[in-house]
């Protein structure tokens, strides 16, 4: 088999770049590890930007996002036992943020592309990929209980943090930037309304605790734990008891979330991890492939669909013209947006969790900052701009000169 672009991956940054490269006039191959129902219902993000809104437009998936998706035009956070709530198009001309889940994303991407895109592999675990630095590379991937191989004129990694196409780029030009934190999240999906209309984002003396939805019934809800902790230690009610603590303020004494069924409970850990560069020769690395971020600032998914954007683009761009100017400048246009997330991730993480070597000196530090979003419009204004996203086709500029 051969084709212009093959895909490794089918999570939303493989399936996106498959739909935009589509209607570009591209063909491409993508090749996914794991069964479609498990890649349908892996449980993660549920925020999305307005960019990301654009671009699953564009590439024809939003139909039932514009149906379905919930509009959110705030946060709330809850510090020192009260609530400042951060409005998103006041503070930054108009941008909002949409609720929609992963899960949902992914659908919608898979049903267009088994209905009238390129082949989308189910069961197909990419093994090689060889010649990288050649015209013509090859993929080798184990499918129907055999070796199969696809020859290709680009490969992009959309294989996730875990991927093997990372390692493709030789060692002695890549580059990756780590850190671990040192606390992961419990995370539950509950059969229960959501707490209140928008995003609750809590710090508290018993650390961090986020209230987060998938619809008007189902709620998405995470406590801070110690790195290493095992979920079965967390029966439900202790979980409702620690998030009803943790969410507790002074001006609704005796509040308590609404319960319901427990349908998902996992741990996972908090990381940031940038490699550069993210492309060697005729092989790109999109999405988790190439950075993670901690889920504090809700930008994984964004940043995974914001770098397939700039290489669809790229890529029709070079169709067009013969020209490979933007995919030459594909690594450094993304990373500047990457290094933006990473940061604001950071500073969300570090701002809301109780480090386990925390003192008061680092807490005072913390509600000394949320102090100053709650009474500085800058300050909030500088939350919401990076929460509601840069517009693509803005990258984070740098000096002039
Ligand atoms: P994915 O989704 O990991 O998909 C990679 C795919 O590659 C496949 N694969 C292979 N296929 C073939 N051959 C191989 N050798 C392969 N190796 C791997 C895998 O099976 C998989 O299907 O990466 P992608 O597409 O880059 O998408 C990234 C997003 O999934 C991720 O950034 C977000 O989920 C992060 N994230 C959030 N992002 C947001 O923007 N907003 C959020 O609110 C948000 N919340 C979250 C999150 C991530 C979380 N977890 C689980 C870490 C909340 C959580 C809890
Ligand atoms: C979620 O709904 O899963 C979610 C929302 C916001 C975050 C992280 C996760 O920052």
């Amino acid at each position: 088999m051969h084709t212009t672009v093959a895909i490794v991956g089918g999570g939303p940054a493989g399936l996106l770049l498959a739909r935009l490269l589509h209607n570009a006039g591209i063909d491409s191959v993508v090749l996914e590890r794991r069964d479609r129902a498990y890649v349908e219902q892996r449980q993660r993000a549920g925020i999305l930007e307005q960019a990301t809104v654009d671009a699953l437009r564009a590439a024809g998936a939003g139909a039932r996002l514009d149906r379905e998706g919930l509009v959110h035009d705030g946060i709330e956070l809850r510090f020192r036992r009260r609530t400042h709530r951060v409005d998103f198009p006041a503070l930054t001309g108009g941008r909002r943020v949409w609720v929609y889940a992963q899960t949902e994303v992914v659908k919608d991407l898979i049903a267009l592309q088994l209905s009238d895109g390129g082949p989308l592999l189910f069961d197909a675990e990419v093994l090689t990929v060889e010649g990288a630095a050649t015209p013509r590379p090859v993929v080798r991937y184990a499918h129907e209980g055999r070796e199969q191989t696809l020859t290709c004129d680009y490969v992009v990694g959309c294989d996730g943090f875990h991927g093997i196409v990372r390692g493709v780029v030789p060692e002695s030009v890549r580059t990756t930037h780590e850190r671990t934190y040192p606390y992961s999240w419990l995370g539950i999906l509950a059969e229960a309304p959501p707490v209140y209309d928008e995003l609750i984002y809590a710090h508290s003396e018993r650390g961090f605790a986020l209230a987060s939805m998938r619809s008007p019934t189902v709620s998405r809800l995470y406590l801070q734990v110690p790195n290493g902790t095992d979920p079965a230690d967390w029966p439900d009610e202790r979980i409702w008891d620690e998030l009803d603590a943790r969410l507790a303020t002074d001006t609704e004494p005796g509040w308590r979330l609404e319960r319901g069924a427990v349908t998902a409970k996992s741990v996972l850990p908090m990381r940031s991890s940038v490699t550069e560069p993210m492309r060697h020769g005729r092989v790109f690395l999109a999405g988790d492939a190439a950075h993670i971020v901690p889920p504090t600032g809700a930008k994984g998914l964004n940043l995974a669909a914001a770098d397939v954007t700039v290489l669809a683009r790229a890529f029709a761009h070079l169709d067009r013209t013969g020209s490979a100017e933007l995919l030459d400048a594909y690594s450094d246009t993304c990373l500047r947006r990457v290094w933006r997330a990473e940061h604001f991730s950071y500073f969300m993480t570090t701002m809301l969790h109780t480090d386990p070597a925390q003192d008061g000196f680092d807490t005072g530090l913390q509600l000394s900052q949320l102090d100053r979003i709650a009474t500085s419009p800058h300050a909030a204004a500088e939350l919401a701009e990076n929460y509601t996203g840069l517009p693509l086709g803005v990258p984070a500029a740098g000096p002039s000169s």
